[in-house]
C-alpha cells in the first residue's frame, strides 16, 4: 500500500467553491446527486481533476451540464480538459449503506442512517476533493421513508421541509453557511426523539441545543445537556468563543468507531458519551460524557472555525481541544485539591497509553512524517501528547498570555486551513518576551521528534555557602527513523522542601536580588544545565516537575526518605501523590528484579495511613494514593518483562496493603459513605463513592484471603441494594477481584437486571475479562464470552468490551507462557478486519511492546504477530501495524 508524506503536500489543483447534495436514503441502495462549483486553483499549473471516490457507484457525470469524458482510476475519478473558467460539475452515484461494516462513510445503525467523515468518509459517500484544505458551502437534501426515518438532519439550519409521494416519504433541506472541509459533513436520517433547551449566550445571542437518542433513552440525556450548556459558557469565559449557529445538535449512536465526531452542528456521538442516568452509568461514565461533550463542543472553534491544512496538523486541532477539555473539566471540578485530581487522571492516561506509544514501534512525532492509514494516527502522542505540548506553551506564556495567543490565532486565520506552525507563531508573536518566542524553533522540536525525553536531576547541598545547587540534563532515546534528538525546551515546575518541617522554602537563584516566590519554572534547553539556589539553612529536598509540567520521564536520586517527605508535605498535590507512587513502584521493581517477594514496610505502611484519615485531603485523591501503579506501567519502568512475574508480585502487595490496613479501610468505609439523598455526579460525592468502593475492594480481598465470609457478603447485599451504578459495579468488582464465590452469582443477576441495556452489557463483559488472573481463569472466561448470545464483533462498543478489555487491560489474563492469548488476539485481529479495519487496526496495537517481553513470550508473540501478517488480503489500516510491528 501507499505511504503518504508531509513533505510531499502540494495545494489542490481545484477548489470546490459549492456543494449542493441531493440523498435519496435506502438503506439498500442509495442515491447521491453531487452538484459542485468548481474552479481553478489560479497559484497551480493547469492539470487533470481528480476526485477521490470509494466503494461508489458511477452513474453519471456533467460539466456544465454536458456529457463529458471522463476514467476512474485508483479510486479517483478523473476528468481533463476542463473549463478554464468557473465551472458546475455534477456526479451520480450510489451505494449501500447497510453493507457499510466498517463505519466510516454513509451506514445504517439500528435501523437509522448515520455517516462518519473523518478522515477519509466523505469519499465514500460521492466522489469529491477529499482534504482538508479544500473548503465548500454546503447544502443538502435529504428524502427518505417518512414512518422510518422521520428525523432529517443535517449541518447548519433547516431551511425547507415537506412530503413527497402523497406523504409515504418526506424530505428536509439544510443550509450550512460556514465553508467546511469534507470531513466536517454530516448526516443522519432515524426514528429519533429529542431533548432541546434554548439557551441565550453572554454575548446576547439565542440558541437551540438538541441531544437527539432512540426513544427509550430520553431520561438519559440530561447530563449530556447539562454539560453542552457548560461548555457554552465555559468557552465564552475563557477564551471569548462564542456558539457561531442558531442550533447545535448532539446526536447518539451506537455503532461508532471512535468516542464522537464535531461536525459541523451537528454532532454525532457513540451512546457511551451520551446516555447516562444514575442507574445505568458510573461515576466515571458522567465525567467522560462531560469531557467528550466539552471536546467535540471546542473543536467547534479549534477545528471547524480554524482547520487542519493536511492530516499530518492533526495535532493542531486534537491537541488543542484535548487541552481544552482537560482545562475545561478542571474549571468544572473547581477546588485546587479537585484540580490536581483531574491532572493526575490525564498524566496516568498519558503514561499508560502515550509514553509505551513512544517507546514501541508505532512512536511517531506529534505533527507525523508519514502513513500508510491515516486512521491509524488518531493516537494518543497526537491527542495526548499534543495537547501537553500546548500546556507547556500555556506555561511558559502564563494563562493570561496563552488567552491572547489565542485570540490572535483567530484573529489571523478564522476560516483558514492552517498548521501546527502557525498555531506556535501566534502564541509567541503575542508574547514577544517570553521564552517561548525567544525559542520558538526549538520548543518547535516538540512536533518533529518522537520518544519521551529523560530528564536526570542531581542535586548538591553547600552548608557553607548555604547553596543548593541543580544539576539537570536530557536525552531522548531512538524512536524509528529518529537515532538522535537535539535537546528540547523543558520547562521543570519547582519547589524546595523543608527536609525537617516541610515548609515550602523560597527561591532565589544566584545573582537575584530576591526569592520569587516558593515555586518557580526553570527552564531547561541544553543538554545539561546548573541552577544555584542561595540562603538556604538546610538540605532542602527538591520537589520536581511540580504538576507534571513536561511530558518527560524524570529521573532523581531521590531517597524513600525522601519520597516520604514529599509524601507527607509537598504543597504540590501532584507531586505528593507521585512520590506515593514511587514508593510503592520501587518496591514492586525491587521484587520483580530479585527474588519476587515484595514486603510493605512499616514506614510506607504508617505514611499511607496518614493519608488515609487525612483531615484535608480530598477523597478522590485518597483513591488515586492509595491504588498501586498498574502492572502495564510498572512493565514499562523494565528493560524486559515477565508479565506473569509483575502480577504474582502486585497482586501480593495488593494484599498486604488490604492486610495491613484492614482497620483503616474499616474506618474509611464507613467514614465516606455518601448521604443517601439522591445521587449527584459532582466530584466530591463521585471522590467519596471512588475511596468506599476501594475500601471494599480491600476489605473483600482480605476476607476471601482468610476465608472470611463478612465482607463479601456485605458486598453482596450492597451490590443488590445500591442505588446507583457506580456504587453496583463497585460492589461487583470487590467480589469479583477478590475472587469471591459470591462474584458468580452476582454476575449472573447483574446480566438479568440489565440485559436490555446495552451500555450496561458493555460492562458487564469488561469487566469479566479484565478480572485479575488467576489459574488461567479469567482467559478462559474471556474466550467462552466470544460465544455468549450477548456478544458481536460487529457493534465496536461490544468488541472493545471483551477483546480490548483482555488484550490491553489484562496483561496477566493476555501473555500466557502457552501462547492461547496471542492466538485468540490473531484470530480476533482478522476476523475483525474483514468488517471492521479501523477497529482490527486499533486491537492490532495490542502487540506493540511485544520486543520487550522475555522469552517464551516474545517468540510466540513474534509469530503470532507474522501469522497476521503473512495474510494476503489485510487491509492498510492493519498491514501498516503489523509491518511496523514486525520492522
Ligand atoms: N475528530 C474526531 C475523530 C474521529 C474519527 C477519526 C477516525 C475514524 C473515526 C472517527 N470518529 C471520530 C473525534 C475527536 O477527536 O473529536
Ligand atoms: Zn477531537
Amino acid at each position: 500500500a501507499a505511504v503518504t508524506r508531509r513533505e510531499d503536500y502540494a495545494p489542490p489543483a481545484y477548489w470546490i467553491k459549492t456543494v449542493d447534495l441531493t440523498f435519496d436514503l435506502d438503506p439498500a441502495k442509495t442515491l447521491v446527486f453531487n452538484r459542485m462549483q468548481i474552479e481553478r486553483n489560479e497559484q497551480v499549473p493547469v492539470q487533470a481533476l481528480r476526485l477521490d471516490g470509494e466503494d461508489l457507484n458511477l452513474t453519471r457525470v456533467l460539466v456544465n451540464g454536458e456529457s463529458v469524458s471522463f476514467r476512474v482510476e485508483n479510486h479517483q475519478l478523473v476528468l481533463e480538459n476542463l473549463p478554464a473558467e468557473p465551472f458546475t460539475l455534477e456526479v451520480r452515484t450510489t451505494c449501500a449503506p447497510e453493507k457499510n461494516t466498517q463505519l466510516s462513510g454513509l451506514y445504517t445503525s439500528s435501523g437509522g442512517f448515520f455517516t462518519q467523515c473523518e478522515a477519509q468518509g466523505f469519499r465514500r459517500i460521492t466522489y469529491f476533493l477529499d482534504r482538508p484544505d479544500v473548503m465548500a458551502v454546503y447544502t443538502v437534501t435529504l428524502k427518505a421513508d417518512k414512518a422510518r426515518f422521520p428525523v432529517l438532519l443535517s449541518n447548519g439550519n433547516l431551511i425547507e421541509q415537506g412530503e413527497l409521494d402523497g406523504g409515504h416519504k418526506h424530505y428536509a433541506k439544510w443550509s450550512d453557511p460556514f465553508p467546511k472541509p469534507s470531513y466536517l459533513f454530516a448526516l443522519v436520517a432515524a426514528k429519533l426523539v429529542c431533548r432541546e433547551q434554548k439557551i441565550r449566550s453572554r454575548s446576547g445571542r439565542d440558541h437551540l441545543l438538541q441531544v437527539y437518542v432512540r426513544a427509550g433513552d430520553l431520561d438519559k440525556t440530561e447530563h449530556a445537556m447539562r454539560s453542552l450548556i457548560a461548555s457554552v459558557a465555559w468557552d465564552e469565559a475563557r477564551f471569548g468563543l462564542s456558539l457561531d449557529l442558531d442550533r447545535f445538535m448532539i446526536v447518539a449512536v451506537s455503532d461508532f468507531n471512535m468516542g464522537a465526531m464535531e461536525n459541523k452542528g451537528l454532532n454525532i456521538f457513540n451512546t457511551k458519551y451520551v446516555l447516562a442516568n444514575p442507574a445505568t452509568a458510573t461515576d466515571t461514565d458522567f465525567f467522560g460524557i462531560e469531557s467528550v461533550v466539552g471536546h467535540e463542543y471546542f473543536h467547534n472553534w479549534t477545528g471547524n472555525r480554524v482547520t487542519c491544512r493536511d492530516w499530518f496538523q492533526l495535532s493542531l486541532k486534537e491537541g488543542l481541544t484535548v487541552f481544552r477539555d482537560q482545562e475545561f473539566s478542571q474549571d468544572l471540578a473547581g477546588s485546587p485539591s479537585a484540580r490536581a485530581v483531574k491532572r493526575i487522571d490525564d498524566v496516568r492516561t498519558l503514561r499508560q497509553h502515550q509514553f509505551p506509544e513512544d517507546a514501541g514501534p508505532m512512536a511517531h512525532p506529534v505533527r507525523p512524517d508519514s502513513y500508510m492509514a491515516i486512521d491509524n494516527f488518531y493516537t494518543a502522542t497526537v491527542y495526548d501528547k499534543g495537547a501537553e505540548v500546548v500546556r507547556m506553551m500555556q506555561t511558559l506564556v502564563g494563562r493570561e498570555g496563552f488567552a491572547r495567543g489565542m485570540t490572535l490565532y483567530f484573529e489571523r486565520h478564522d476560516g483558514q486551513a492552517v498548521t501546527c506552525d502557525d498555531f506556535a507563531q501566534a502564541i509567541a508573536d503575542a508574547n514577544p518576551d517570553s521564552a517561548l518566542a525567544r525559542q520558538l524553533d526549538q520548543f518547535k522540536r516538540w512536533y518533529s521528534q518522537a520518544g519521551t525525553p529523560r530528564v536526570h536531576a542531581r542535586g548538591y547541598y553547600n552548608a557553607e555557602m548555604r547553596t543548593y545547587r541543580l544539576e539537570l540534563s536530557q536525552s531522548c532515546p531512538p524512536t524509528p527513523g529518529q537515532p538522535d534528538k537535539a535537546p528540547f525546551v523543558i520547562p521543570v515546575a519547582l519547589g524546595l522542601v523543608g527536609r525537617d518541617d516541610g515548609r515550602a522554602l523560597p527561591l532565589q537563584l544566584v545573582g537575584e536580588n530576591a526569592a520569587a516566590g516558593t515555586e518557580r519554572v526553570l527552564v531547561l534547553s541544553e543538554t545539561t544545565q546548573h541552577f544555584e539556589f542561595v540562603g538556604l539553612d538546610a538540605e532542602p529536598v527538591p520537589s520536581l516537575l511540580r504538576g507534571f509540567s513536561a511530558p518527560v520521564v524524570l529521573e532523581d536520586t531521590l531517597s524513600d526518605a525522601e519520597l516520604l517527605i514529599l509524601l507527607a508535605h509537598d504543597h504540590d498535590p501532584f507531586n505528593r501523590w507521585e512520590a506515593g507512587q514511587r514508593l510503592a513502584l520501587n518496591r514492586l521493581l525491587a521484587a520483580v528484579k530479585g527474588d519476587g517477594q515484595v514486603h510493605l514496610d512499616a514506614p510506607v505502611i504508617d505514611a499511607l495511613r496518614a493519608v488515609l484519615h487525612h483531615p484535608t485531603l480530598d477523597a478522590a485523591f485518597k483513591e488515586l494514593l492509595l491504588t498501586l501503579p498498574g502492572e502495564s506501567y510498572i512493565a514499562e519502568q523494565l528493560e524486559e518483562v515477565d508479565p506473569q512475574r509483575i502480577h504474582a508480585v502486585r497482586e501480593s502487595l495488593r494484599l498486604q496493603l488490604a492486610q495491613a490496613l484492614h482497620a483503616d479501610w474499616e474506618w474509611a468505609f464507613d467514614h465516606y459513605q455518601v448521604a443517601n439523598e439522591g445521587y449527584s455526579p459532582d466530584a466530591a460525592s463521585a471522590g467519596r463513592r471512588g475511596l468506599v468502593n476501594l475500601a471494599l475492594g480491600n476489605l473483600c480481598l482480605a476476607a476471601v484471603e482468610r476465608q472470611s465470609p463478612l465482607w463479601p457478603g456485605k458486598a453482596y447485599q450492597r451490590f443488590k441494594d445500591a442505588d446507583n451504578m457506580t456504587d453496583r459495579l463497585g460492589a461487583l468488582s470487590a467480589l469479583v477481584g477478590a475472587h469471591s464465590e459470591l462474584a458468580e452469582p452476582a454476575l449472573e443477576r447483574f446480566h438479568a437486571l440489565f440485559k436490555d441495556e446495552a451500555l450496561v452489557i458493555d460492562k458487564w463483559f469488561a469487566l469479566q475479562a479484565s478480572a485479575p488472573e488467576k489459574d488461567g481463569k479469567v482467559f478462559a472466561r474471556a474466550r467462552q464470552l466470544l460465544s455468549h448470545p450477548d456478544f458481536s464483533l460487529r457493534n465496536p462498543n461490544r468488541a472493545r468490551s471483551l477483546i480490548t478489555a483482555l488484550c490491553f487491560s489484562n496483561p496477566a489474563a493476555f501473555h500466557r507462557r502457552d501462547a492461547a492469548g496471542y492466538v485468540f488476539w490473531a484470530d480476533r485481529v482478522l476476523e475483525l478486519d474483514a468488517i471492521n479495519p479501523q477497529l482490527a487496526a486499533r486491537v492490532a496495537r495490542a502487540m506493540d511492546r511485544w520486543r520487550q517481553l522475555a522469552e517464551p513470550y516474545r517468540s510466540a508473540a513474534r509469530e503470532a504477530i507474522a501469522r497476521v501478517a503473512a495474510r494476503a488480503e489485510l487491509s492498510d489500516d492493519v498491514r501498516e501495524i503489523v509491518t511496523r510491528a514486525l520492522g
